[in-house]
Order: C-alpha cells, then structure tokens, then sequence
C-alpha cells in the first residue's frame, strides 16, 4: 500500500474522517459557490442537517448540466489565485466543463494516482509508459503525478503513434503500462505487425482505465502483453484517475473513501440503494478545495462489493463499471451495455476484439447492429464459413443477453483503431440513418 494509514484504517476512523470532512466541504460549497448556496436554499437544505454520510441523501444532486450552467469557473470554491491547474472533461456529450485544482488538490492527487500504481504492483523502481492523452484530458497528467509521487520513472509519451509506443517500451525497457484497454490491445497488435512480442518485454502491469471493459477484454489484453492489467476508474469533474482503483485481487474496485463518499442510487427513482444492488455511481468529493462537488451524478453503472477484500484495504470497493446510462442501449425492450456485448465476443475464436454498435432508424423504430471484426484467419471471401460464425455469434450474444441483436461481421482493421477511448456505440438515429 501507498498510505497504509489511510487505505488500511479501521472503519471506525475512517467513517469519524468523512464526518469531519464531509460537514467541511458543505459549509465550503454554501458559503462560497454561488449556484450551490441558490441550490440548497432551493431545496430547503442546510448543511447542519448533515451529521454523517447517511444523512447525505438530504442534500440535492449535482448534474452536469450544473457544471455546463457555471462555464467556465462558477463552481470554484477557491479564488484564481489559489488555482494552480485546469483539466476539462472530453466534452463527447455535448458543451464542455472545466475543473481547477489548487496545490493541495494536486498533491492529494497525486497520492491517489500512486495508491493506483502501488496496487497494481508499481514501485519506485519502475518505469512506467504513461500513453494516456496529456493536455486538458486527465488521464496523462494524473498518472504522470502518481508515477512522480511514488518515485517510478516516468515516461510521458501520451497517446498515438503506436510504432513509436512499442519501440520506446521495449528499448527503455518499460516495466508499467498506463492508458486505455483498448490502445493497450493496440499495442500490443501493432508489436506483433511489426513482428515483436511485447510478452517478450519487461513490461509486468498495467493501469487501465477510462473505459468500459469486459473481463473478457482483460483477459486478451494480459495475453497479448504478458502483464497484470488493473482496472483504475476516475472522471474529471470529481479529480481524473484515483477516485477508485483494484489491487491485485482483482474483485472491485477500492474506492479511496478518505476523499470520497460513493452512493448507488436508482437511476429512475433517485432513492439510494442497499450494498450489492446495482444502480447509478453518485459521488460526494470531501477533500477537494477549488472544485468540490455534492452528490454528483456520474451516469456510471456499478454496485458495491458486499464483504471486506484479503488485500487489507478496508475501503469498500465498486464493481467494474457496466456501462454509463448514457451508452446503454435498448434492444426490444431489453436494456444492453456494450461491455456486455464485448464479454461475448471475446472468447469466440475466428472474431476479433473490436466491435461497434451501430444505431440506426427502420422507420418509427430503433435498429442496433453489432458490427464486429473477423479475425485475420478467417478467409474474407467464403460465404458459406462467414454466415456460420455469423450466426455463431448472434446465437452467443442471444443467449448471453436474453435478447437478439443483429450482428453483421465486417473485415479486419475496418472498424477504426482508438489511441484513447474507444467509440462503442455508433448513433446515426438523428442523421437519417436508415437500413
Ligand atoms: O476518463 C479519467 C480517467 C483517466 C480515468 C484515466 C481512468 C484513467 P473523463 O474523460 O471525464 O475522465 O471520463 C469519465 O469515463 O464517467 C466513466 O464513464 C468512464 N470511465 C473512467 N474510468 C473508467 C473505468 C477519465 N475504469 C468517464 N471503467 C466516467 C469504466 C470508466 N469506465
């Protein structure tokens, strides 16, 4: 562990720390965040009303319509001149939000990147290859810090140019991997076209994240490079990278409880649900000075792991993320994540592990295509063979889903290659996108 004394403290000083915490950043955000004073007031809510984490479900939700509303600073709770950085969401889904840290946020930040690379097996004498996207996005720069923070040697390479990537791991003899599932795929593809193993490298494990990704997924990715792959889990409107992270019991995801308070709520109804039932990730920052946020909603699909991990952490943990509410799509009633599909089809020999889902109108109603990749064993050209694995795989997602999707193979490398996080769902509904 990083800091023990944090990811190991006894529930009991932990829940005392959050109540602390907790009732500091309410009276921070009511008394210095305009729109959340006008929200609370709204709502009728005082942060008095607060006196533990269970009493949080009183407080109103944080959207990110909120943060669109207070472009570009209005949320801050630190003046400029305590602001030492500013990160911005992707922005996929409509207008961008910007976050701002002070120093101290930086530093905490950094110590939970590096409780991420700790449980995944990094120490000072690594060298990790950090091919996250640096710039606005968060990814490059917190794992960046993490790296520095726990004395490895890092490698800032950022995303793209995948020759270079496999070149630089191999000759700096790169012993960490940090960046999404997907480009670690890539990688490890693009060594094998260039006729490398990276299996054949030092490199030992990866920190991924930022993405969706089926068990499955992680399975192909541990073989094709020869690594550990861990799942690490963060958005940039709550920090970026180390709001939750594995270790190496690869069972959930340990939330870092000290900084954060996790609710699972309904997604429908809003009302906060027992352990273990699944429902949308709700986030309370309790640690973060320029930017804190109140019950805010992820969109995120997740559940918590009932029971205590052998790691010793004590924090609890998230399941790997589904899906986002967002992504999910609804196939004759039935809802689908992606992730669900990929679990699929990673496993059936002659298709590769890359797929889109394609959304289209037929008339009044919604059409979903899988389009998925054969591999590049399977002749392109024989009809009789790629109708079999065709309806190989449609019966494979059928049974799997309880629902069938229709499935279309494409050939290899047609479906376009991401050096950050893969596109899943394409959605041409509202482009006249019509079969
Ligand atoms: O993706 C931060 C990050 C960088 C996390 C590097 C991990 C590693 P955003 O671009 O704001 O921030 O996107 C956040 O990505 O709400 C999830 O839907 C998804 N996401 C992030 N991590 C995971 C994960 C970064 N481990 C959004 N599993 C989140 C599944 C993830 N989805």
């Amino acid at each position: 562990m990083f800091q023990p004394d944090y990811e190991a403290m006894s529930r009991k000083d932990l829940e005392a720390l959050q109540r602390e915490r907790l009732q500091d950043t309410l009276d921070r955000v009511y008394h210095r965040v305009r729109p959340y004073r006008d929200k609370f007031d709204e709502a009728g809510f005082r942060p008095e009303m607060v006196h533990s984490p269970e009493d949080l479900h009183k407080a109103p939700f944080t959207v990110k319509d909120d943060l669109r509303a207070a472009y570009p600073y209005g949320m801050f709770a630190s003046p400029m001149r305590e602001v030492v950085r500013l990160h911005a969401s992707s922005g996929t889904t409509g207008q961008v939000t910007v976050v701002g840290y002070t120093r101290a946020d930086i530093e905490r930040w950094s110590d939970l990147a590096a409780r991420a690379i700790v449980a995944a097996g990094g120490t000072p004498d690594d060298v990790v290859q950090v091919a996250y996207g640096y710039g606005l996005f968060t990814g490059g720069l917190g794992l960046h810090y993490g790296c520095e923070r726990l004395g490895a040697a890092v490698v800032p390479i950022s995303g793209g140019n995948t020759h270079r990537q496999v070149q630089v791991m191999r000759d700096f003899q790169v012993t960490g991997l940090a960046c999404t599932p997907s480009y670690a795929l890539l990688i490890g593809e693009t060594a094998l076209e260039m006729g490398m193993d990276v299996r054949e490298f030092p490199v030992r494990f990866g920190v991924l994240g930022a993405e969706p990704w089926s068990d499955n997924m992680r399975t192909q990715v541990e073989q094709i490079l020869g690594i550990t792959a861990l799942d690490i889990y963060g958005l940039s409107e709550v920090m970026g990278p180390g709001v939750a992270f594995e270790c190496e019991c690869k069972n959930g995801l340990h939330v870092n409880e000290d900084h954060f308070i996790v609710e699972i709520v309904d997604p429908d109804t809003l009302e906060p649900l027992p352990d273990g039932e699944s429902g949308e990730v709700v986030i309370t920052t309790i640690t973060k000075e320029a930017a804190p946020l109140v019950r805010y909603r992820t969109r995120d699909i997740s559940r918590i792991v009932p029971g205590t991990c052998p790691c010793g952490r004590t924090s609890r943990r998230i399941e790997r993320i589904g899906g986002r509410t967002d992504d999910m799509i609804i196939v004759r009633g039935v809802n689908v994540f992606p992730r669900q599909i990929e679990q699929v089809l990673v496993g059936i020999v002659g298709v590769a592990p890359h797929y889109q889902v394609v959304l289209t109108k037929r008339g009044a109603m919604d059409h979903a295509e899988v389009h998925v990749e054969i591999g590049p064993e399977v002749p392109f050209d024989e009809v009789k063979a790629l109708e079999n694995l065709r309806r190989t795989v449609a019966a494979e997602i059928a049974s799997a889903l309880a629902v069938s999707i229709d499935v279309k193979l494409v050939e290899p490398k047609s479906i376009q290659r991401s050096e950050g996080k893969a596109r899943r769902v394409i959605d041409l509904r509202s482009e006249g996108g019509v079969q």
